[in-house]
């Protein structure tokens, strides 16, 4: 078969048979993307701040399609966020590097005594080592490049280098500073340093996280420079722009096997009216790169992109409804800085996930919760709960201080709002003993609806009827769940949660209910 001829067999929703695929590429909080390449399998690793297991891991043979094969931190000896770990504290910014036949993953953990941490692994499936520590690396957002002769360079946020041992993960040297971006840039953050050709190539984002964010670049002939930043930076940025992507920034470049390079980075999707409110956090995007006189050129960062000039692999669909059968988690489910053995159960009633309350609600750190990443603009999620005497439901979350959730328990459903400082039960409902469909509608309003005050989306919360239609009891201004309003690194997670007692979900099943993932 011909890569045309593939490229027609294999029509998928992205489009693709017309030449495009659609951004992001992974929709949802991940955020801060590193991507490594080995032969023609791409692997890519996010942020996961204050969610366990941590660091979700993907898989692709076209740099579009994504899936999630594992985390890379997924046991409490690799991973400990007490739960005085705050909200958008945690696990920041990995970097992916495949090198000596082996994955290194570089990545710290703000909580914990705040450090940088090291692992491998042979499949980046897992399982991944034990970690080594790093405290002589004193910044966050580290990666990690190796020179011809060995010697292993950590770059970090600031932007300041130390050739270090990562098997002891000591300092071979003091720190050094490097370039970091023009004069008076804000936040020199996310280094990734590759050797290219001749020059090695300092890759950063400086402007912040938010609507300033940019990626600018600069080179050397050695890995410690001196660098020379290109004339033409920002390379990236959508500041000041009418995109519908925004916060452009946070880049890593992969050469693809075909000699083509791209970039995975974070972006937002802001909504509604002015000033824009992005409910999914940041997500990963992807842009063609091409190079121009030995600087790197990044096409646009667009929701439909020109396709990459190899057949699509698409990968499978995950299934809206995970029922609970298998005897593991899909990891796709997190908890909220841990999830010890006592707090939940595929076997206690088979076939169904219990969860045991330990806090008395989202309100508290160590709530007990299993929740997904919010993917799509519109979505409605649902689950099929039994309080059996306990107290739990659905939940939309974005920090301690911000979620909005359905709960059942004491012979009556409730929605329940917190807002910052308000905390409010907006609506409540009588309901016999014994299992309830508990549901919410995620509606985004199609762009052409704006007003200056128009909220970003609705939530729908309701108890769904046996012929399938919504009971609702309230719908809430989604602008609230919103990181403009919470402030924070994350994005929305929807999940079970329990809150007294041991409270039974049968099923759990999400799904994308309007344009697809498509920015407007
Ligand atoms: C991360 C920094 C950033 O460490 O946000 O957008 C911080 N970039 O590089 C948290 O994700």
């Amino acid at each position: 078969m011909t890569p045309a001829q593939a490229r027609t067999a294999t029509a998928n929703a992205d489009g693709w048979t017309d030449g495009t695929f659609t951004n992001p590429v992974v929709p949802g909080f991940h955020p801060d993307p590193s991507v490594c390449r080995v032969g023609d399998d791409y692997y890519l690793a996010c942020s996961s701040f204050e969610c366990f297991p941590g660091v979700p891991l993907f898989h692709s043979r076209d740099l579009v399609h994504w899936e999630q094969i594992g985390n890379v931190l997924d046991r409490p000896g690799q991973l400990v966020l007490p739960a005085t770990t705050a909200s958008s504290g945690g696990v920041y910014a990995p970097t992916l590097r495949h090198h000596d036949g082996r994955f290194w993953l570089i990545v710290t953990n703000v909580a914990d005594g705040g450090g940088n941490l090291l692992v491998t692994a042979e499949d980046p499936a897992g399982p991944w080592s034990d970690p080594v520590r790093l405290p002589d690396v004193a910044g966050i957002d580290p990666d990690l490049a190796w020179d011809d002769e060995g010697n292993c360079w950590c770059t970090y946020a600031g932007i300041e280098q130390v050739r270090i041992d990562p098997y002891t993960g000591r300092a071979l040297g003091p720190p050094r500073r490097l370039w970091s971006g023009p004069p008076g840039a804000q936040a020199p953050e996310a280094p990734h340093l590759y050797r290219i050709g001749e020059h090695w190539y300092l890759l950063i984002a400086e402007g912040g996280t938010e609507r300033g964010h940019a990626v600018s670049i600069a080179r050397a002939s050695a890995p410690d420079g001196p660098y020379e930043p290109c004339p033409d930076n920002p390379i990236l940025t959508h500041r000041g722009t009418n995109r519908p992507i925004q916060n452009t920034g946070h880049g890593d470049l992969v050469e693809a096997a075909d000699g083509s390079w791209w970039m995975v980075l974070l972006g937002v999707r802001p909504q509604g009216g002015t000033p824009g409110w992005h409910v999914l956090g940041r997500e990963t995007f992807l842009a063609p790169v091409t190079w121009v006189n030995g600087w790197p050129v990044v096409g646009g960062v667009t929701p439909v992109t020109t396709a990459p000039p190899w057949p699509a692999r698409p990968v499978p669909a995950p299934p809206a409804r995970d029922d609970f059968d298998a005897g593991s988690l899909h990891p796709r489910w997190v908890s909220l800085r841990s999830r010890p053995a006592e707090v939940w159960s595929l076997t206690e009633r088979p076939g169904w996930l219990t969860l045991r309350a330990r806090g008395a609600s989202l309100d508290e750190r160590d709530v007990t919760f299993v929740g997904r990443r919010q993917q799509h603009l519109s979505c409605r999620a649902r689950t099929l709960v039994d309080p059996a005497g306990g107290r739990g439901g659905l939940a939309v979350r974005l920090d301690e201080r911000h979620h909005h959730e359905i709960e059942v328990g004491d012979g009556e459903v409730r929605v329940v709002a917190r807002i910052g400082s308000v905390l409010s039960t907006v609506a409540t409902r009588p309901v016999p003993a014994g299992p309830v469909r508990l549901r919410v509608d995620v509606h985004a309003p199609s762009p052409g609806d704006w007003h200056p005050g128009k909220e970003p989306d609705t939530l729908r919360f309701g108890v769904e009827r046996a012929d399938g239609t919504l009971d609702v009891l309230a719908e809430l201004d989604g602008r609230h769940l919103s990181t403009e309003v919470a402030g924070g690194f994350t994005g929305r997670v929807i999940g079970m949660y329990a809150a007294a007692g041991s409270v039974h979900f049968d099923w759990f099943d999400y799904a994308d209910s309007g344009e697809s993932n498509r920015a407007p």
